[in-house]
């Protein structure tokens, strides 16, 4: 049962990394539509299938629009959506599984064209909602209903594959500090072009990772997860994909590029520097009859 659908029967396990997150988004949302005297309801949430998706379910207050639409198909529908109405926030929610694993092939695409989209990611190294079977970030050797005998095939290394990819603005969290993670989503709806919040959010039932990324000092277990330092320039290329390859995970926005042009603003551009007609929608499916 959620304030959102009361028909909509689902609960998240205690300690579950992705209350941190609802918490940062939640605020942002809230921020976001203060400072703008904007109406919630001109955001819309594209989730993905898994527990992470029920994130659209679980919104406090007043509720944005949302899509639970098809696993691993977020960016193409937050596509349409942005593109048919290029006025709203669409901000996509996704597990690990749904964007990486299945919804994979769509992040390149979606990096080129570049439209002004946020996505939230929820990385718990698992496949929480079908039960523990491993997903393209669980790590190698960790024993899971698919790989009782432990992970074989190499992880996936997220932030090193959306910058190779193109994606201009990279931000990667952990889901104990919604506070970082409110100040990030808001960023990362300001860059004009495709955004990606990447938030380490362990699944307590399947691959709790807690300790690993907070580490266990006195036990000589060092964190995984590192700040970034203040001196960390976001808008270097280079500096970024040498993070990302490195056996920490940082923590902060990682890549920021400079002079992004988000879909939009080059399709006003380009409509004010060219002589051509501009047909309305009834007229270009006219030009589609075979009559
Ligand atoms: C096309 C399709 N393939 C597979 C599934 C089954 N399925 C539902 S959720 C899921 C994985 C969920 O993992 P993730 O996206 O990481 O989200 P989490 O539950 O961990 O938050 C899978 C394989 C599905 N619903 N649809
Ligand atoms: S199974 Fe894992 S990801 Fe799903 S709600 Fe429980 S702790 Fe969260």
């Amino acid at each position: 049962m959620t304030k959102r659908n009361p028909d909509y029967d689902f609960k998240w396990c205690p300690g579950c990394g992705d209350f941190g997150v609802l918490r940062a988004l939640d605020k942002a949302l809230e921020e976001r539509c203060e400072a703008l005297s904007e109406p919630i309801e001109n955001t819309v949430f594209v989730a993905g299938i898994g527990c992470s998706g029920n994130i659209v379910h679980l919104q406090d207050g007043p509720q944005p629009y949302g899509i639970h639409g098809i696993h691993g198909r977020t960016l193409p529908i937050a596509y349409g959506v942005k593109a048919a109405n290029p006025e709203l926030n669409v901000v996509v929610a996704a597990g690990d599984g749904d964007f990486l694993s299945i919804g994979g092939e769509h992040i390149g695409p979606a990096a080129r064209r570049n439209l002004d989209i946020v996505c939230v990611i929820m990385d718990n190294g698992i496949y929480g909602l079908t039960k523990g079977q491993a997903s393209p970030t669980t790590q190698l050797n960790v024993i899971t209903s698919t790989t009782p005998l432990g992970k074989l095939d190499e992880p996936e290394n997220p932030l090193e594959l959306y910058l190779t990819n193109g994606v201009g603005f990279i931000a990667s969290m952990v889901s104990t500090k919604p506070k970082d993670i409110t100040k990030a989503i808001l960023a990362g709806i300001e860059y004009p072009g495709l955004a990606i919040i990447h938030i380490q959010s362990p699944c307590t039932t399947y691959n709790d990772t807690y300790s690993l990324l907070k580490g266990d000092v006195k036990n000589g277990i060092e964190p995984l997860a590192i700040d970034l330092p203040e001196s960390h320039d976001s808008t270097d290329y280079d500096k970024a994909l040498t993070i990302a390859r490195s056996n920490k995970i940082p923590v902060g926005i990682l890549y920021s590029k400079k002079g992004s042009q988000s879909m939009n603003q080059k399709i006003a551009t380009q409509k004010q520097s060219t002589n051509a007609p501009q047909r309305t929608v009834d007229e270009l499916l006219t030009t589609l009859s075979l009559k």
